[in-house]
Protein backbone atom coordinates (compact mmCIF):
# COMPACT_ATOMS: atom_id res chain seq x y z
CA UNK A 1 0.00 0.00 0.00
CA UNK A 2 1.33 3.56 -0.77
CA UNK A 3 2.07 5.40 1.91
CA UNK A 4 -0.04 8.89 2.70
CA UNK A 5 1.70 12.05 2.97
CA UNK A 6 0.25 12.02 6.92
CA UNK A 7 2.10 9.35 7.39
CA UNK A 8 5.72 10.80 5.71
CA UNK A 9 5.67 13.77 8.24
CA UNK A 10 7.38 13.56 11.91
CA UNK A 11 6.27 15.34 14.76
CA UNK A 12 9.42 17.04 15.75
CA UNK A 13 9.93 20.81 16.71
CA UNK A 14 10.62 23.10 13.01
CA UNK A 15 12.39 26.27 13.70
CA UNK A 16 12.47 27.34 10.45
CA UNK A 17 11.44 31.05 9.97
CA UNK A 18 8.03 32.00 9.20
CA UNK A 19 7.30 32.46 5.52
CA UNK A 20 10.48 30.33 4.48
CA UNK A 21 10.35 28.87 1.20
CA UNK A 22 11.96 25.63 3.03
CA UNK A 23 8.39 24.63 3.92
CA UNK A 24 7.07 24.91 0.37
CA UNK A 25 9.77 22.42 -0.49
CA UNK A 26 9.52 20.36 2.18
CA UNK A 27 5.41 19.74 1.27
CA UNK A 28 6.68 18.79 -2.40
CA UNK A 29 8.90 16.13 -1.11
CA UNK A 30 6.19 15.23 1.33
CA UNK A 31 3.74 14.46 -1.84
CA UNK A 32 6.27 13.00 -3.92
CA UNK A 33 7.35 10.44 -2.31
CA UNK A 34 3.70 9.53 -1.33
CA UNK A 35 3.14 9.23 -4.81
CA UNK A 36 6.10 6.81 -5.45
CA UNK A 37 4.46 3.78 -4.09
CA UNK A 38 6.66 2.49 -1.78
CA UNK A 39 7.44 2.16 2.23
CA UNK A 40 9.38 3.79 4.82
CA UNK A 41 12.18 1.22 4.90
CA UNK A 42 12.81 1.37 1.20
CA UNK A 43 13.66 5.62 1.05
CA UNK A 44 16.25 7.28 2.41
CA UNK A 45 17.12 10.81 3.18
CA UNK A 46 20.57 12.49 3.10
CA UNK A 47 21.70 15.97 3.87
CA UNK A 48 24.79 18.32 4.57
CA UNK A 49 24.44 21.35 6.78
CA UNK A 50 22.18 24.59 6.98
CA UNK A 51 18.82 25.30 7.30
CA UNK A 52 17.92 23.01 4.17
CA UNK A 53 19.95 20.22 6.17
CA UNK A 54 17.59 20.22 8.92
CA UNK A 55 15.22 18.89 6.16
CA UNK A 56 15.76 14.81 6.75
CA UNK A 57 14.56 15.19 10.34
CA UNK A 58 10.96 15.49 9.23
CA UNK A 59 10.26 13.13 6.99
CA UNK A 60 9.51 9.69 8.17
CA UNK A 61 12.00 7.53 6.20
CA UNK A 62 15.51 6.90 6.74
CA UNK A 63 17.29 10.05 7.03
CA UNK A 64 20.76 11.50 7.53
CA UNK A 65 22.00 14.34 8.48
CA UNK A 66 25.78 14.35 7.74
CA UNK A 67 28.70 17.13 7.14
CA UNK A 68 28.70 20.19 5.51
CA UNK A 69 29.07 19.73 1.90
CA UNK A 70 29.16 15.82 2.31
CA UNK A 71 25.54 14.61 1.66
CA UNK A 72 26.29 13.59 -2.15
CA UNK A 73 29.19 11.17 -0.61
CA UNK A 74 27.45 9.52 1.43
CA UNK A 75 24.24 9.28 -0.24
CA UNK A 76 25.77 7.58 -3.28
CA UNK A 77 27.63 5.41 -0.82
CA UNK A 78 24.23 4.35 0.87
CA UNK A 79 23.05 3.77 -2.78
CA UNK A 80 25.83 1.58 -4.25
CA UNK A 81 25.59 -0.42 -1.32
CA UNK A 82 21.73 -0.84 -1.67
CA UNK A 83 20.60 -0.29 -5.28
CA UNK A 84 16.84 -0.70 -3.90
CA UNK A 85 16.94 2.07 -1.85
CA UNK A 86 15.41 5.39 -3.20
CA UNK A 87 17.59 7.73 -2.68
CA UNK A 88 17.45 11.62 -1.99
CA UNK A 89 19.83 14.06 -1.18
CA UNK A 90 18.73 17.40 -0.05
CA UNK A 91 21.42 20.58 0.73
CA UNK A 92 21.72 24.86 0.61
CA UNK A 93 23.38 26.45 -2.14
CA UNK A 94 26.48 27.24 0.22
CA UNK A 95 26.36 23.30 0.83
CA UNK A 96 26.39 21.88 -2.43
CA UNK A 97 28.08 24.68 -4.69
CA UNK A 98 30.54 26.20 -2.24
CA UNK A 99 31.92 23.67 0.37
CA UNK A 100 30.60 20.86 -1.58
CA UNK A 101 31.43 22.07 -5.06
CA UNK A 102 33.82 18.99 -6.08
CA UNK A 103 31.20 16.44 -5.10
CA UNK A 104 28.81 18.16 -7.29
CA UNK A 105 31.04 18.64 -10.01
CA UNK A 106 32.26 14.55 -9.99
CA UNK A 107 28.69 13.12 -9.29
CA UNK A 108 27.82 14.08 -12.84
CA UNK A 109 31.01 11.91 -14.36
CA UNK A 110 29.18 9.12 -12.08
CA UNK A 111 25.41 9.27 -12.95
CA UNK A 112 24.26 7.52 -9.80
CA UNK A 113 20.98 7.14 -9.52
CA UNK A 114 19.94 9.51 -6.88
CA UNK A 115 17.70 12.54 -6.67
CA UNK A 116 19.51 16.10 -5.56
CA UNK A 117 17.34 18.61 -4.03
CA UNK A 118 19.25 21.98 -3.40
CA UNK A 119 17.65 24.90 -2.04
CA UNK A 120 18.70 27.87 -3.87
CA UNK A 121 18.14 30.67 -1.45
CA UNK A 122 21.38 33.10 -2.23
CA UNK A 123 22.66 33.23 1.43
CA UNK A 124 24.04 31.08 3.83
CA UNK A 125 20.73 31.18 5.93
CA UNK A 126 21.77 29.46 8.72
CA UNK A 127 24.81 31.60 9.63
CA UNK A 128 22.94 34.79 8.80
CA UNK A 129 23.19 35.65 5.39
CA UNK A 130 26.43 35.94 4.01
CA UNK A 131 26.46 36.00 0.39
CA UNK A 132 26.27 32.18 -1.09
CA UNK A 133 27.97 30.70 -4.72
CA UNK A 134 24.50 31.79 -6.59
CA UNK A 135 23.98 35.44 -5.25
CA UNK A 136 25.17 38.11 -7.96
CA UNK A 137 28.08 40.55 -7.92
CA UNK A 138 26.63 43.61 -6.48
CA UNK A 139 23.44 42.50 -5.04
CA UNK A 140 23.06 43.79 -1.89
CA UNK A 141 20.73 41.87 0.75
CA UNK A 142 19.88 43.28 4.09
CA UNK A 143 22.56 40.86 5.56
CA UNK A 144 25.25 42.14 3.96
CA UNK A 145 27.13 45.58 4.67
CA UNK A 146 28.05 46.22 1.40
CA UNK A 147 26.98 44.46 -2.05
CA UNK A 148 28.70 41.24 -2.87
CA UNK A 149 32.16 41.39 -4.19
CA UNK A 150 31.82 38.10 -5.81
CA UNK A 151 30.00 36.61 -9.17
CA UNK A 152 27.24 34.30 -8.75
CA UNK A 153 28.29 30.54 -10.33
CA UNK A 154 25.33 29.18 -12.59
CA UNK A 155 25.01 25.25 -11.39
CA UNK A 156 22.74 24.56 -14.12
CA UNK A 157 25.14 25.23 -16.57
CA UNK A 158 27.64 23.51 -14.32
CA UNK A 159 25.87 20.61 -14.15
CA UNK A 160 25.27 20.97 -18.11
CA UNK A 161 29.09 20.56 -18.70
CA UNK A 162 29.89 17.96 -16.26
CA UNK A 163 27.48 15.32 -17.09
CA UNK A 164 24.20 15.38 -15.56
CA UNK A 165 21.53 13.55 -16.91
CA UNK A 166 19.19 15.18 -15.57
CA UNK A 167 18.70 18.94 -14.98
CA UNK A 168 15.80 20.74 -13.25
CA UNK A 169 14.51 23.83 -11.88
CA UNK A 170 11.93 24.60 -9.22
CA UNK A 171 9.95 27.08 -7.33
CA UNK A 172 9.71 26.57 -3.68
CA UNK A 173 6.13 28.57 -3.78
CA UNK A 174 5.06 26.15 -6.44
CA UNK A 175 4.40 23.13 -4.68
CA UNK A 176 2.04 21.00 -6.91
CA UNK A 177 5.02 21.61 -9.91
CA UNK A 178 7.73 20.90 -7.46
CA UNK A 179 6.19 18.36 -6.46
CA UNK A 180 5.80 16.96 -9.81
CA UNK A 181 9.73 17.86 -10.68
CA UNK A 182 10.50 15.46 -8.00
CA UNK A 183 9.05 12.63 -9.00
CA UNK A 184 10.34 12.84 -12.59
CA UNK A 185 13.62 13.07 -11.15
CA UNK A 186 13.50 10.09 -8.70
CA UNK A 187 11.83 8.00 -11.37
CA UNK A 188 14.99 9.20 -13.97
CA UNK A 189 17.37 6.48 -14.10
CA UNK A 190 20.66 8.30 -13.19
CA UNK A 191 21.74 11.51 -11.50
CA UNK A 192 18.65 13.97 -11.28
CA UNK A 193 19.35 17.73 -10.19
CA UNK A 194 16.44 19.90 -8.88
CA UNK A 195 17.69 23.39 -8.35
CA UNK A 196 14.61 24.65 -6.08
CA UNK A 197 14.54 29.25 -5.91
CA UNK A 198 13.89 29.29 -2.54
CA UNK A 199 13.21 32.81 -0.43
CA UNK A 200 14.65 33.52 2.73
CA UNK A 201 12.40 36.23 3.75
CA UNK A 202 14.88 36.50 7.04
CA UNK A 203 18.23 37.58 5.16
CA UNK A 204 17.45 37.78 1.55
CA UNK A 205 15.26 40.94 0.46
CA UNK A 206 16.10 40.72 -3.15
CA UNK A 207 15.06 37.30 -4.41
CA UNK A 208 11.36 37.55 -2.29
CA UNK A 209 8.17 35.47 -3.47
CA UNK A 210 6.96 39.27 -4.53
CA UNK A 211 10.09 39.38 -6.70
CA UNK A 212 9.50 36.17 -8.40
CA UNK A 213 5.92 36.01 -8.79
CA UNK A 214 5.81 40.04 -9.64
CA UNK A 215 3.32 40.97 -6.65
CA UNK A 216 3.37 44.39 -6.60
CA UNK A 217 1.57 47.23 -4.29
CA UNK A 218 -1.14 49.42 -5.93
CA UNK A 219 -0.58 52.69 -5.54
CA UNK A 220 -3.86 53.52 -4.54
CA UNK A 221 -5.58 51.11 -2.66
CA UNK A 222 -2.19 49.43 -1.50
CA UNK A 223 -3.53 46.22 -2.07
CA UNK A 224 -0.81 43.29 -3.15
CA UNK A 225 -1.65 42.91 -6.79
CA UNK A 226 -0.12 40.51 -9.50
CA UNK A 227 1.87 42.39 -11.77
CA UNK A 228 4.46 40.22 -14.59
CA UNK A 229 5.77 37.08 -13.03
CA UNK A 230 9.67 36.11 -13.27
CA UNK A 231 8.98 32.83 -12.90
CA UNK A 232 7.81 30.80 -16.25
CA UNK A 233 7.38 27.17 -16.94
CA UNK A 234 9.52 25.55 -19.53
CA UNK A 235 6.75 23.23 -20.67
CA UNK A 236 3.90 25.85 -21.39
CA UNK A 237 6.23 27.45 -23.98
CA UNK A 238 6.97 24.18 -26.14
CA UNK A 239 9.98 23.61 -24.91
CA UNK A 240 11.36 20.08 -24.62
CA UNK A 241 14.21 19.07 -22.65
CA UNK A 242 14.49 15.03 -23.39
CA UNK A 243 16.95 13.61 -25.93
CA UNK A 244 14.99 10.99 -27.98
CA UNK A 245 18.08 9.45 -29.36
CA UNK A 246 21.58 9.90 -27.09
CA UNK A 247 23.32 7.56 -30.11
CA UNK A 248 22.20 10.70 -32.37
CA UNK A 249 25.07 13.64 -32.06
CA UNK A 250 23.41 16.28 -33.40
CA UNK A 251 20.04 15.98 -31.55
CA UNK A 252 22.57 15.75 -28.13
CA UNK A 253 24.33 18.77 -29.32
CA UNK A 254 20.77 20.77 -29.48
CA UNK A 255 19.40 20.16 -26.70
CA UNK A 256 22.14 21.03 -24.87
CA UNK A 257 22.17 24.13 -26.32
CA UNK A 258 18.95 25.38 -25.73
CA UNK A 259 19.61 24.11 -22.03
CA UNK A 260 22.58 26.20 -22.16
CA UNK A 261 20.83 29.03 -23.24
CA UNK A 262 17.94 28.85 -20.62
CA UNK A 263 20.75 28.65 -17.78
CA UNK A 264 21.48 32.05 -18.61
CA UNK A 265 18.44 33.69 -18.51
CA UNK A 266 17.57 35.04 -15.12
CA UNK A 267 16.30 38.93 -14.09
CA UNK A 268 12.95 39.89 -15.86
CA UNK A 269 12.43 36.38 -17.35
CA UNK A 270 13.38 33.02 -15.10
CA UNK A 271 12.67 29.54 -16.24
CA UNK A 272 11.15 26.64 -14.21
CA UNK A 273 10.84 23.47 -15.10
CA UNK A 274 12.97 20.33 -17.25
CA UNK A 275 16.12 21.60 -18.76
CA UNK A 276 17.95 18.89 -20.34
CA UNK A 277 17.05 14.74 -19.89
CA UNK A 278 19.02 12.02 -21.19
CA UNK A 279 19.44 8.16 -20.90
CA UNK A 280 22.60 7.09 -20.17
CA UNK A 281 24.22 3.76 -18.56
CA UNK A 282 24.34 4.68 -14.46
CA UNK A 283 26.61 4.00 -12.17
CA UNK A 284 25.34 1.14 -10.47
CA UNK A 285 24.97 -0.67 -14.51
CA UNK A 286 28.64 0.24 -14.85
CA UNK A 287 29.89 -1.66 -11.89
CA UNK A 288 27.85 -4.33 -12.09
CA UNK A 289 29.26 -4.69 -15.59
CA UNK A 290 32.99 -5.04 -14.47
CA UNK A 291 31.84 -6.76 -11.29
CA UNK A 292 29.43 -9.69 -11.68
CA UNK A 293 29.28 -10.76 -8.36
CA UNK A 294 28.01 -7.21 -7.39
CA UNK A 295 25.41 -7.59 -10.42
CA UNK A 296 23.98 -11.23 -8.31
CA UNK A 297 24.10 -9.57 -5.15
CA UNK A 298 24.72 -5.83 -3.42
CA UNK A 299 26.70 -5.43 -0.33
CA UNK A 300 24.07 -4.57 1.87
CA UNK A 301 22.16 -7.86 0.73
CA UNK A 302 25.24 -9.85 1.48
CA UNK A 303 24.73 -12.57 4.09
CA UNK A 304 27.69 -11.97 6.55
CA UNK A 305 27.18 -15.14 9.31
CA UNK A 306 25.17 -17.92 9.75
CA UNK A 307 22.16 -17.42 12.28
CA UNK A 308 22.69 -20.99 13.88
CA UNK A 309 26.17 -20.94 14.38
CA UNK A 310 26.90 -17.66 14.38
CA UNK A 311 30.32 -17.92 12.37
CA UNK A 312 31.14 -15.78 9.39
CA UNK A 313 29.89 -16.55 5.88
CA UNK A 314 31.75 -13.92 4.33
CA UNK A 315 33.57 -14.70 1.35
CA UNK A 316 35.44 -11.99 -0.76
CA UNK A 317 36.68 -14.56 -2.97
CA UNK A 318 34.58 -13.93 -6.13
CA UNK A 319 35.18 -9.99 -5.47
CA UNK A 320 39.25 -10.30 -5.38
CA UNK A 321 38.43 -12.44 -8.96
CA UNK A 322 36.68 -9.43 -10.06
CA UNK A 323 39.30 -7.24 -9.45
CA UNK A 324 42.06 -9.32 -11.09
CA UNK A 325 43.91 -8.04 -14.20
CA UNK A 326 44.38 -10.81 -16.12
C1 LIG B 1 33.12 22.68 7.81
C2 LIG B 1 32.11 23.74 8.16
N1 LIG B 1 32.33 25.00 7.76
C3 LIG B 1 31.44 25.96 8.08
C4 LIG B 1 30.31 25.65 8.79
C5 LIG B 1 29.33 26.74 9.15
N2 LIG B 1 28.12 26.69 8.34
C6 LIG B 1 27.03 26.03 8.76
S1 LIG B 1 25.75 26.14 7.68
C7 LIG B 1 26.68 27.10 6.63
C8 LIG B 1 26.13 27.65 5.34
C9 LIG B 1 24.82 27.06 4.95
O1 LIG B 1 24.33 27.73 3.82
P1 LIG B 1 23.49 26.97 2.73
O2 LIG B 1 24.15 25.72 2.34
O3 LIG B 1 23.18 27.92 1.65
O4 LIG B 1 22.18 26.52 3.54
P2 LIG B 1 20.93 27.38 4.06
O5 LIG B 1 21.17 27.60 5.51
O6 LIG B 1 20.86 28.65 3.29
O7 LIG B 1 19.77 26.48 3.80
C10 LIG B 1 27.95 27.31 7.13
C11 LIG B 1 29.01 28.12 6.45
C12 LIG B 1 30.11 24.30 9.18
N3 LIG B 1 29.02 23.91 9.84
N4 LIG B 1 31.04 23.38 8.86
S1 LIG C 1 17.18 31.81 7.86
FE1 LIG C 1 16.20 31.89 5.85
S2 LIG C 1 16.50 29.85 4.96
FE2 LIG C 1 16.86 29.69 7.19
S3 LIG C 1 14.87 29.12 8.07
FE3 LIG C 1 15.01 31.34 8.17
S4 LIG C 1 14.00 32.06 6.30
FE4 LIG C 1 14.49 29.88 6.00
MG1 LIG D 1 21.44 28.93 1.23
Amino acid sequence: MALEVKELKTDFHNDWCVGCGDFGILNAIHMALAGLGKQRHEIAMFSGIGCSGKTPHWINTYGFHTLHGRGLPFAIGAKLANPELTVVCVGGDGDGYGIGAAHFLNSGRRNVDITYIVFDNGVYGLTKGQASPTLHRGEKPKSLPLPNINDNNNPLAVALCSGYTFIARGYSYDVKHLKDLILRGINHKGFALIDVLQPCPTYNNLQTKEWFEGIVEDEETGARVKGNPRVYKLEESGYDPVVKNPANLEEVEHKMSQAFLKTQEWGDRIPIGVLYQIDQPDYGARIAQRMPSYAKVSPAKMPFYDLATGKTTTDITPLLKDFQVV
